[in-house]
């Protein structure tokens, strides 16, 4: 018989273990204050493109374990050639995949068909349990994020689990959370957001919404619930599409909701539907990187009534703000692949689209098949308007301001083409084409604190053609690019590449 050991993808702790072994982890047993201290290190780790932190000794852990945090879970890394190895390793693929094998691979996925979850008796998120009076949120080593949030963020990446009242539609998707009390946290609902949707169902009867809030999922699991998949399917079975298998799940203790069974911490209670019921939220430093200091709101409190976990517990944390964080690693990428999918089904010729970090989710580059294209007979105005509305007018579509087309001759995953595009071939005013029909999210900085438009709603969006008209009719391009892959033949740059350390450079 052969063993097969778990995938990263599919198990917590063996993504954990994966990434120690590859030297991409490293535990820190050095006492470390939660207030500040510890979201300072995350901090500094993204912005270095530094090794995971596995915070093992956080100051004011509890008897019972809780807990031991794991900083930036899905942040960049050092590692020669492995950049992009944490998001690789959270899909089931190698460390070194590139940019274009993740895209096509979760792409893959949904070509396929769905494999629901399957129940499972226990797991080892039933190792430890405790309920209503018990439970002391604010005892819990929580740790403050940024200087000036408005409170203290113990949900940046777990997943929440809301099912409709019928049951037919189970969401599993992330969005922020903040302890409030004891025993409750606070937390915005986006009406857009499947969980909003859900909870309006919820609210129409009248009746409080159930939910489970969980930590340390499978990886593969928390990078779709950071997806804008279509409403009314089931995450859960996109993920067994995507590892190949089904997840695992448990039911909770206080409601029938199902949870991965492998889940290290599982918060269950429910959303209360009173519109009284609310409390005061944020501000959060946000994943456009910018945080205006005071500006909180009132949000849905989500009452706790039982915690389970397992044997020394580790919760995974998102410290948002410059990149490259999760929203950028997570949701940038999920976003990207879900508009390519997007694309294509509304038959336009796009092969690959991107997020860079460095845009904080507000850039979206397509690239076209020009070949396809060329068929099309078609141009930059008529083609770029109707991918803006085609990507505008969908599910992320909300999220996202700015997309930049490009051709074949540049990587959207390399930032240096994507600058050279843009800078050679958008003409501006000729290229750039306005939308002013289309909803922007709130967030956006210049949408929340930019020059208001005159009509309300009116929010604008982009779509800029990084392309030469030639690049839509003609075979072959009037242009050869400068550089050392477009300027030399092929055996000399081979001969240059194997005598470089001759010449006495080093690789
Ligand atoms: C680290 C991280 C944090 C996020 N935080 C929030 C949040 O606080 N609020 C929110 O509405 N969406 C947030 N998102 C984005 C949603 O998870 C994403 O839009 C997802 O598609 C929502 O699920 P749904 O499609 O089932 O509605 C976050 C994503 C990531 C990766
Ligand atoms: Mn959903």
């Amino acid at each position: 018989m052969c063993y097969q050991r778990p995938l990263a993808a599919e198990n917590f702790r063996q993504f954990i273990k994966e990434l120690e072994d590859e030297h991409d982890l490293i535990k820190i047993t050095e006492e470390v204050d939660p207030h500040l201290e510890l979201a300072a290190i995350v901090r500094k780790v993204y912005e270095n493109e530094e090794k995971a932190p596995l915070f093992e000794n956080v100051k004011r852990r509890m008897s019972n374990g809780l807990f031991r945090v794991l900083g930036a879970p899905v942040g960049l890394s050092r590692i020669p050639g492995q950049r992009l190895c944490r998001i690789a390793k959270s899909l089931g693929l190698a460390s070194s995949a590139t940019g274009q094998d993740i895209i096509h691979k979760i792409n893959e996925a949904k070509k396929c068909d769905p494999i629901p979850p399957i129940d499972v008796p226990s797991g080892p998120v039933k190792e430890y349990k405790i309920f209503g009076d018990e439970i002391d949120l604010t005892s819990l080593p929580v740790p403050l994020l940024h200087a000036d949030d408005g409170g203290k963020f113990i949900q940046t990446f777990g997943m929440y689990i809301v099912q409709t009242p019928d049951k037919r539609w189970v969401n599993w998707s992330i969005t922020r959370g903040m302890v409030n009390d004891k025993r409750s946290l606070v937390g915005p609902i986006i009406p857009k957001q499947d969980i909003g949707v859900i909870s309006q169902m919820w609210k129409e009867r009248n009746e409080d919404m159930p939910f489970a809030l969980c930590f340390g999922v499978p990886p593969a699991a928390i990078m779709v619930g950071g997806m804008p998949i279509p409403k009314w399917t089931n995450e859960a079975g996109f993920i067994g599409a995507l590892t190949g298998k089904p997840v695992e799940v448990v039911k909770c203790e206080t409601n029938d909701i199902r949870v991965p069974a492998h889940a290290e911490i599982v918060l269950e209670g429910v959303v209360l539907t009173s519109e009284d019921a609310k409390a005061t939220e944020g501000p959060m430093a946000e994943y456009h990187g910018m945080i205006f200091p005071g500006q909180s709101k009132k949000c849905p409190i989500f009452k706790v009534n039982a915690i389970t976990f397992r044997e020394n517990p580790v919760l995974p944390i998102c410290v948002a703000g410059r990149a490259a964080e999760e929203n950028h690693t997570v949701w940038g990428i999920m976003q990207a692949a879900e508009v390519l999918n997007i694309c294509q089904n509304a038959g336009l010729p796009i092969q690959m689209v991107w997020c860079p970090f460095e845009s904080h989710c507000l850039w979206f580059v397509a690239q076209v098949d020009r070949q396809k294209l060329r068929v099309m007979n078609t141009n930059i105005a008529d083609f770029s308007t109707r991918l803006g509305h085609v990507v505008f007018g969908s599910k992320p579509g909300w999220y996202i301001p700015k997309i930049l087309l490009v051709g074949e001759d540049v990587d959207p995953t390399n930032l240096r083409d994507v600058i050279w595009a843009e800078s050679t071939r958008c003409q501006p005013g000729k290229n750039e084409f306005l939308f002013d029909e289309y909803g922007n999210i709130p967030l956006i900085p210049y949408v929340g604190y930019g020059i208001k438009p005159e009509h309300k709603g009116n929010h604008q969006k982009v779509v800029r053609c990084c392309m030469l008209p030639c690049e839509f009719f003609d075979e072959s391009l009037p242009w050869k690019e400068g550089s050392f892959r477009g300027s030399y033949p092929i055996d000399l740059q081979e001969e240059v590449n194997r005598k470089w350390e001759t010449y006495g450079f080093s690789h």
